[in-house]
């Protein structure tokens, strides 16, 4: 096939991966409906995907990955840098010789018989000056399909690139699916990713966590903006003005959900919405006035399955209904259609599970969908997706909100005293780990800015750029750090959650503003309790108190584990942390001799 490119440096790469490889036939993608059909009807003709109903599902598949590959695998996942120290304690490292080296054994011959395909896509809205191209080779259907709703793919990307050689160079091959064999390699200094034996999610859509997160941290390091694991909103208040805020949320924490999320009914009849841009990646620039925007690089959602329903995620559920992905759900063989749990209260009784094995979800006491299963959805779909979701420009950015899953420690909310302290909030960012990828759940661990299996250089350095960016911008956001997940004795959720967040969103905005006081507290700033609005929730001020205890002893404890987690990146912990560490843990020790006293 003809290439649709004279981009030299394109081209001879592109040759270089058809030596290695040994396809059949290349086949470069140029995102029409026409070749995107015939891809459809061949994935499906060979078993791939199953179309869905088609008067329920319109234009929807369903996909099942090998059960040995159904979430990120971060043990297999590599920072190749010419230095050990660039990919720093938070990532495995392999010398970029050694990386090529079996990158090459693996791949080679890998397409032999199979179709390559070439997928050019943009990251960002096309001509965005926030957006960069890059090309992903593989040789899966299911990837050139998801990449195409996850990303703006074809020809418009290679007419925005021309003869230019700064794109990323991603190749991803199924191999034989080996796990033994199956790596994800990212080349900072090369703008190259090589992925191989996986087919599923953030291993293989190079444009995600790949590109977007590892390469772009990487450039926004050396080019002086940001690449971080954030989803971007905006709130619409009464009199129409819209303020944008971006957080950042370890994987399944909850960015969707807070992204999409509905206001209570009380602020609805006020005339207050929520307009989402993206739900988890943000790229972030200063303008020239030194204020900080923000675009979503992605174009569909990624999102995770259980747990999203009509009652807790409506928007989610909406943006599903045509031209979606869904990966290792429930299939129904009644009416092809899908379900995972609390889809709703009627699990098929003649279903297919994750496994592909007969399912009866009113008798089976096994879960019938992975618990990272996915639809993969275009955000053009999502009844509240913002008008502003495509500007060039991005969004001007009022708050970040760090946040964790934690069953006791964090408080529901806490505000940052200034750029700095916010900066060691982040830092000091922890969470239980969750099904997004391979491991044990529910253990706690630090993962500063929700970026540790993401940041693509030293996380010590990460740091530092995020204080330098901060002297850089004028009147900086106000950072926040939040957890929704605090429960009682009984393991219980003490905070609602989902739509009812939007209280702690209005603070969020209030402080911005400076229209409300906050209790002065030895981890920042805390809400005064009768600032968060609890009309037509079934909470007491008690309870409300509860949620925002600060329990120092536990705090220290995680003093403790923050004192190691630094010890680990030795001097590349700017100065100014250690301080904000130093003082964190004075302020608990004096607090607590207060107590006592
Ligand atoms: P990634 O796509 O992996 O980055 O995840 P995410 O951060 O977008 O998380 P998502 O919104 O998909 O939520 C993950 C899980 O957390 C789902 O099962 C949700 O139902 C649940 N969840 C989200 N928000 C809340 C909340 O406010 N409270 C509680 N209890 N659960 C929540
Ligand atoms: C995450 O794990 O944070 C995701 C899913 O968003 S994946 O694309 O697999 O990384
Ligand atoms: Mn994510």
């Amino acid at each position: 096939m003809q290439a649709l490119t004279s981009n030299q440096n394109v081209l001879k790469w592109i040759n270089q991966i058809v030596s290695l490889t040994n396809p059949s036939e290349v086949m470069w993608i140029d995102g029409s409906d026409e070749q995107l059909n015939k891809l459809r009807n061949e994935g499906c003709s060979t078993g791939e995907l199953k179309q869905l109903n088609k008067e329920k599902y319109p234009g929807c598949y369903y996909h099942k990955s090998h059960s040995n590959d159904v979430a990120r695998m971060e043990d297999r996942t590599f920072i190749c840098s010419r230095e050990k120290e660039n990919a720093g304690p938070n990532n495995n490292w392999m010398s970029p010789d050694d990386a090529y080296e079996l990158g090459r054994e693996i791949f080679k011959n890998s397409m032999i018989g199979r179709t390559m395909y070439v997928i050019p896509y943009s990251m960002g809205p096309i001509g965005s000056p926030f957006s960069k191209v890059g090309f992903e080779i593989t040789d899966s259907i299911y990837v050139v399909l998801s990449m195409n709703i996850m990303t703006r793919i074809g020809q418009k990307a290679l007419d925005v690139l021309g003869d230019s050689n700064d794109f990323v160079r991603g190749v991803h091959s199924k191999c034989t699916l080996d796990l033994n064999n199956r790596y994800i390699f990212h080349f900072p200094e090369d703008n190259t990713i090589w992925s191989c034996n996986s087919a599923y999610g953030g291993n293989v859509l190079l444009g995600k966590k790949c590109f977007a997160l590892r390469i772009a941290s990487y450039q926004g390091w050396k080019e002086g903006w940001m690449a971080e694991h954030m989803l971007i909103l905006g709130i619409e208040n009464p009199k129409k003005e819209v303020k944008y805020v971006a957080a950042a949320f370890p994987s399944a924490c909850g960015k969707t959900n807070l992204a999409m999320l509905i206001p209570p009914e009380i602020y609805r009849k006020k005339g207050y919405k929520v307009w989402t841009v993206g739900d988890d990646i943000a790229w972030l620039r200063i303008k020239e006035d030194g204020t900080l925007w923000a675009i979503n690089p992605e174009a569909g959602f990624f999102g995770v399955a259980p747990g999203t329903s009509k009652k807790s995620n409506y928007n989610a559920m909406m943006s599903t209904m045509k031209d979606t992905i869904f990966t290792n759900v429930v299939y129904n063989l009644d009416d092809d259609t899908i379900w995972w749990e609390k889809f709703d209260d009627n699990p098929p009784e003649n279903g297919l599970d994750w496994k592909g094995n007969p399912w009866n979800g009113k008798k089976s006491q096994e879960k019938g969908a992975h618990p990272n299963s996915r639809f993969t959805a275009p955000a053009r779909n999502c009844p509240s997706i913002s008008s502003e979701w495509e500007s060039p420009n991005g969004v001007p950015i009022s708050a970040f909100i760090f946040g964790g899953r934690r069953a006791k420690t964090a408080p529901l909310v806490y505000q940052s005293r200034n750029w700095q302290h916010g900066v060691f909030v982040g830092s000091i960012l922890a969470s239980e780990t969750t099904a997004a990828a391979t491991g044990k759940v529910g253990v706690v661990r630090r993962d500063p800015m929700a970026m540790l299996p993401f940041c693509g250089y030293n996380m010590g350095d990460y740091f530092a750029h995020w204080l330098n960016m901060g002297k850089k911008i004028n009147n900086a956001p106000k950072i926040f750090h939040v957890n929704w997940f605090r429960t009682n004795e009984d393991g219980e959720f003490l905070w609602p959650g989902f739509g009812e967040n939007f209280r702690i969103l209005e603070w969020i905005l209030r402080r911005c503003d400076k229209e409300v006081d906050a209790e002065v507290s030895p981890i920042g700033y805390l809400p005064k309790v009768q600032d968060i609005k609890l009309e037509g929730l079934n909470i007491s001020h008690k309870q409300l108190e509860n949620l925002l205890t600060i329990d120092c002893e536990s705090w220290l404890e995680d003093v403790a584990g923050i004192e190691e987690f630094y010890k680990k990146f030795g001097s590349k912990i700017p100065e100014e942390l250690s301080k904000e560490l130093n003082t964190l843990k004075n302020n608990l020790n004096n607090y607590l001799s207060s107590i006592v006293a």
